[in-house]
């Protein structure tokens, strides 16, 4: 008989939490107890005889096998260390640990073997990261790549539920800015009938935040510190489903044909004739990829589109591969 497993789940109310509940549920016979841990508001709310719900507070915090944490980076940061303490192992989709030496930031099928690495906590990657790692690694492994130049169109939903669903209140009275969508700025403008070319806090040299992230993390599990990237990101007036246009050059020239052949056999990769989009990638764990062609005047380089569910690729489906990974593997603490 499989060994079952006391799981907790972080950030109650949360988007990413509730799809992979959904996700666990699937996985019932290695699955022995789910404990949500959520604000006060939101104990009352999620109350359900499949599962224990407790207020997130220190002295509520029991031993589990893992938890799961999709709270923010300031509940990650405050309650991650105890959890592990009593002995969970964490899989953290917050950006708080990520680029720490001691975290593991694994994308599915890109840098599986990380997990065997030093350390303990466990990152999923920035949503847009894990969609763009995904489809650049089976390109990577063919012709090295040298430089990615990635320009997003990211949902609504990327950003939590309660933009989310100021997002939807801006749809059903246009007068109304939720302003949930460029935290620090001055200048509030709606998303609705609109894109907002800043996602994340601007820099002194006028990157974001959540371009930084992506920079970074690409660096980090491609193992190359020297990957050149240039990332643009923009918000779009969708509920769900983030999209890239990727341009990527690479050491050797490309074969395109041969770059599609391997594209459209690698696990998890859904090419798509005439093109993919939100619509199409919503609800799948694939990314989508559309698009696809060799630059016209450089031949080491491409460009494609890209779409997926930034709740399930981004989010839930890659939390979930990791604790499919550890529980097959029995690498758990
Ligand atoms: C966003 N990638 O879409 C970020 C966070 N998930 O806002």
């Amino acid at each position: 008989m499989s060994k079952k497993y006391d799981v907790a789940l972080v950030g109650g109310r949360s988007l990413v939490l509730q799809h992979i509940l959904k996700l666990l549920k699937k996985r019932s016979s290695v699955i022995e107890r789910i404990t949500i841990y959520a604000s006060k508001d939101g104990v009352e709310s999620l109350k359900s005889d499949e599962y224990q719900v407790k207020e997130m507070k220190f002295e509520n915090i029991a031993s589990h096998d893992f938890a799961f944490f999709s709270g923010g980076d300031l509940i990650s940061l405050k309650y991650a260390a105890r959890f592990m303490e009593l002995g969970a192992t964490v899989i953290d989709n917050s950006s708080i640990f990520r680029l720490n030496q001691e975290s593991k930031l694994i994308a599915m099928h890109v840098n599986d073997e990380d997990r065997f690495e030093k350390g303990e906590l466990y990152c999923n990657p920035n949503c847009v990261t894990i969609m763009v790692a995904r489809v650049l690694k089976p390109l990577h492994d063919l012709f090295k790549m040298e430089k990615v130049i990635v320009a997003t169109y990211q949902a609504a939903s990327g950003m939590g539920k309660k933009a989310l669903d100021g997002f939807l209140k801006e749809q059903a009275s246009p007068d109304f800015i939720s302003g949930f969508f460029l935290d620090d700025c001055v200048k509030k403008r709606p998303l609705f009938n609109n894109i907002l070319p800043l996602i994340g806090t601007l820099e002194n040299d006028g990157y974001t935040s959540e371009e930084y992230k992506i920079r970074h993390e690409l660096k980090k599990i491609f193992h190359d510190p020297e990957l050149e990237s240039s990332i643009t990101a923009v918000r779009v007036p969708l509920t769900n489903g983030h999209s890239s246009v990727i341009h990527v050059t690479f050491e050797r020239e490309v074969d395109v044909t041969k770059a599609l052949e391997t594209l459209k056999n690698s696990e998890g990769i859904k090419y798509q004739e005439e093109y993919c989009c939100p619509l199409d990638a919503t609800g799948s764990e694939d990314v989508f990829v559309s698009r696809f062609r060799r630059d016209l005047d450089c031949p080491y380089a491409l460009t494609f589109f890209v779409s997926s569910d930034n709740l399930l690729v981004g989010a839930a489906s890659n939390a979930l591969y990791l604790f499919d990974l550890l529980v097959q593997g029995e690498n758990i603490k």
